[in-house]
Order: structure tokens, then C-alpha cells, then sequence
């Protein structure tokens, strides 16, 4: 066995607004997230979620004590720019400063994302990712980011979950406009944000040249045919273009995906390309891939439209004979019923190796469970075992020439989830507070937290 580099990035994954809290403190303005309407209503809203935003100090302090050597946070937009343009919020500016000098002085090396689905609500009420007018906003906002902490960042992540963002709007908080061609809507909104991002790309490099490392984090999963017919195994390479492979390919080769394009073309929702977009996205020369992996899909051909949940207008899986998505009877799945599979990362890490030929970062990974506080304690062998059967795979992945650089697990804290809560609980680290109830927001470290110190220290050698 190939050992680990010494210089991995062992850490862990929060993001600003499932986890600072603080959400109108200080002049920081309102994004999506802020005003989400909570479908079930007995969860939590994000106003104050963990309370970072006035536990930072101690939470970097816990970090230093699990001894991570990086942690993946993202820098709200709105506490820097308020209204998503214009005037600068010198207290946001303050804030995450302060973050970064206190992971410097613990050793820890800030991983820093640009954008994690906390749109502004004023760039929203113009139409968010769907209006160009955004990519420049968001251009200017990143070059407000590097003039702040350009000097001490060296890893940014400019977009996170840009599949999950589109594919999935309406559960992570991003409204579609009524009566759209919502395909096409969708697939507009990812050319622009292509275009923003490699804008920043660039600029990036134009900036710290080789000294600083710039990558996207799409949520990469292998999709896997249900059977070995023919068929399924067209479908799986269908959903796996619409899933996966259309926001890397445009990035790192600089072309769109022609299978997902046929689709586009065949549903009459071919999005525009403006004259010199493509110039400027073929030169973004991204340094590294990041990548959130929970699971793996399973697909199978189907002959009518699939059977979803949402209206016809607002599909984009199912379309026939281009395949949907089943149950992979072979997995377990977690108490929220997301399967289970640790091999599927080692698939991901080589089909990424295989594709791409380029570094890459696990930023996300782990799993969401009823964690229960008794006596003080959190035992979470459950976690543990996921963790674990995960590096293993990562490490067999190694051996077999995967260039990973680093295992960011998701969450370094309990947050509150995208859409199910604080009760489904993802953290190394408790946080005591129920859905309505923020309590003390009291930290306590669950026995996993224990267990990850040590494979750091080991550098993934006991697990
Ligand atoms: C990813 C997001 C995270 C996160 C995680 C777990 O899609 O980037 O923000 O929350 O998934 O998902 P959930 O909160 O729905 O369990």
C-alpha cells in the first residue's frame, strides 16, 4: 500500500449559513437562505443555527484540539457586501479575518468557499444566477475576497454544489420562476455561473500566479446501471453526463457535455452562449477538483416519464429513454435513507483520476443521523465506522493512482441541515441545541472526534 503524503489535508467542512448564525448582526444583509420558507415547520431556521459566529474562537480551538490540519468554511456573501453589490461591510470584512488568523495560529489551512447556495436577496430579486448582471457582481465580490484575504488564503473554492444548486433548486432554497422552460432556465443559469466562475479563475491566477490554488466543488457520485442490460447501462451514462459530468467537463476541457446538449436541443431548452464566453471559459485552468461524496446512484432505462415527485414543467430526471433513478438493493442506508457505500468513493476517485487527470479534495463526506447526549456523552460508533470505511476506500483509491490531496468530512460541528433540521446531525462535534431551543449552543466533542484526532495523527494509518 502507497502511503498517505505527509502534507494531506485531514479536516472537516462547515458552511456560513448552516452554521454562523448571526444572521442580521453587524450590518450583514439577508441572503436566500435567511428568509427560506421552512417547509416543515418543525425544524429550525438558520438565524442563529451553531452560533458560530460568537463561539469562533473556541471553535477553532476544539479544530486545534482534533488536530486538523484544514478546515473548508464558506464566507457569506452578505456579510461582506451586504446587498450583493456596493457598499463593503468592514465588520464582515472583521469576522472572517479574525477566523483566519486564529486557523493560521493553530496550523490549521483555511480552505475557503466563495458561494455555498447564500444567494443575496437583492442579486435574487433580479433574477440570481439567471441574470448576467450576477456574474459581474459575483466577480467583484471574489476580487473583494482576494484583496482581503488573498494574502493568507491559499485555497479557494469558488462554487459549492453547482449540480445540487441547479438540479436540486427548490430543496436547497433557490426558487425557479413560474411558467419557464425550467430546463432550459436551469441550464442558463449554469452557463452564467460558469462564466462567473472562471472569470475568478483567472483572476486568481493573474494574481498569486502558482501560490495560490483555485478549484470548483461540484457532488460527484459514480451512478451505477441497475442491470447489466444494455439499456440501463445507456441510462447510467445518460444520468451520469446530467449528474456529474457536465459541470466538469466545461470547466476542466472547456466544451459541453454533447449527450446532455442532445437532451436540451430534443426538450427545445438549449440555453445562449454569448460571443467570447467560451474563450473565457476554456482559459480558467482550474488547479484542483474538490468534490462532496455522500453516495453513489443506481439507473435504469425508462420508456415514459418517471414517476417524481414534482410536476412535469419542473422535471429535469426522468425524461424518457433517458433513464431515472432506483434503489440499489445491495446498500445500506442511513436513518435518513441515503445509501450507504464506501467503494462507490473509490469508483468516484478513479473515474475523477480517469477523466481528468487532475488533483483533487474530498470537501465533503459523512453522515446524518438521531445523535443522542446522555450522561454528557455522544457515542457515535456509527459515524465512526462510516468515516473509516471511507478513508479505507480513499486509500485503496491511492494505491490505484488517485491524486487526492485531502478528506474534508462533512460537518466539523453539528449544523443545521439543508432542508431536514438540526435533528439530522452530521458533526465531530455536538452542539447542544434542538430545533426551537439554542440553549448555550454548548460544544461537546462526540467519540468520533476522538477517533478522527487519532487518524490524523497517524496520518491515516490507524483507523
Ligand atoms: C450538501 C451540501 C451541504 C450539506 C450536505 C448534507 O449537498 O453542500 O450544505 O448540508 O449536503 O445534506 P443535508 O443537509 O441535506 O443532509
Amino acid at each position: 500500500m502507497k502511503k498517505i503524503d505527509k502534507n494531506f489535508l485531514w479536516g472537516a467542512s462547515t458552511s456560513a449559513y448552516q452554521f454562523e448564525g448571526g444572521y442580521n448582526s453587524d450590518g450583514k444583509g439577508l441572503s436566500i437562505q435567511d428568509e427560506k420558507e421552512i417547509l416543515n415547520k418543525e425544524t429550525s431556521d438558520f438565524k442563529i443555527a451553531s452560533d458560530h459566529y460568537h463561539h469562533w474562537k473556541e471553535d477553532v480551538a476544539l479544530m486545534g484540539a482534533m488536530g486538523f490540519k484544514s478546515y473548508r468554511f464558506s464566507i457569506s456573501w452578505t456579510r461582506i457586501i451586504p446587498n450583493g453589490i456596493g457598499k463593503v461591510n468592514q465588520k464582515g470584512i472583521e469576522f472572517y479575518s479574525n477566523l483566519i488568523n486564529e486557523l493560521l495560529k493553530n496550523k490549521i489551512e483555511p480552505i475557503v468557499t466563495m458561494f455555498h447556495f447564500d444567494m443575496p436577496n437583492e442579486l435574487e430579486k433580479i433574477g440570481g444566477w439567471g441574470n448576467r448582471k450576477v456574474i459581474d457582481a459575483y466577480v467583484n465580490y471574489a476580487n473583494i475576497l482576494f484583496d482581503n484575504f488573498g494574502d493568507r488564503v491559499k485555497y479557494w473554492i469558488t462554487i459549492n454544489e453547482q449540480n445540487v444548486l441547479l438540479l436540486q433548486g427548490p430543496i436547497v432554497g433557490i426558487k425557479r420562476p413560474q411558467n419557464c422552460n425550467v430546463l432550459q432556465h436551469v441550464f442558463q443559469m449554469n452557463h452564467n455561473i460558469t462564466v462567473a466562475q472562471s472569470l475568478v479563475m483567472q483572476e486568481c491566477h493573474k494574481r498569486f500566479a502558482a501560490k495560490v490554488k483555485i478549484g470548483t466543488a461540484p457532488n460527484i457520485s459514480s451512478i451505477y446501471p441497475a442491470s447489466c442490460k444494455p439499456e440501463d447501462v445507456i441510462a447510467s451514462k445518460n444520468v451520469a453526463v446530467l449528474r456529474n459530468w457536465f459541470y466538469l467537463d466545461i470547466i476542466v476541457k472547456g466544451y459541453y457535455n454533447r449527450i446532455l446538449l442532445a437532451l436540451l436541443e430534443e426538450q427545445n431548452a438549449m440555453f445562449e452562449i454569448k460571443a467570447g464566453d467560451m474563450e473565457i471559459i476554456q482559459k480558467a485552468n482550474l488547479d484542483f477538483i474538490a468534490f462532496n461524496y455522500y453516495t453513489t446512484t443506481t439507473v435504469k432505462m425508462n420508456e415514459k416519464i418517471a414517476n417524481y415527485k414534482l410536476p412535469i414543467q419542473e422535471r429535469i430526471f426522468g425524461f424518457p429513454g433517458f433513464g431515472e433513478t432506483v434503489s440499489n438493493k445491495n446498500l445500506n442506508k442511513t436513518q435518513f435513507g441515503w445509501e450507504i457505500d464506501p467503494k462507490g468513493l473509490k469508483v468516484t476517485l478513479l473515474e475523477l483520476q480517469e477523466r481528468y487527470n487532475l488533483p483533487v479534495i474530498i470537501t465533503e463526506n459523512g453522515i446524518g443521523a438521531y445523535d443522542k447526549l446522555e450522561n454528557e456523552k455522544i457515542i457515535d460508533d456509527y459515524r465512526i465506522a462510516y468515516l473509516k470505511s471511507h478513508i479505507e476506500a480513499i486509500k485503496e483509491a491511492i494505491n490505484e493512482g488517485s491524486q487526492i490531496f485531502g478528506y474534508n468530512c462533512w460537518s466539523a460541528f453539528d449544523l443545521i441541515s439543508v432542508h431536514e433540521g438540526i435533528s439530522k446531525r452530521y458533526g465531530l462535534v455536538y452542539i447542544d441545541r434542538d430545533e426551537k431551543d439554542i440553549k448555550e449552543a454548548k460544544r461537546i466533542r462526540k467519540k468520533s472526534s476522538y477517533w478522527y484526532e487519532q487518524v490524523i495523527r497517524s496520518n491515516g494509518e490507524e483507523l
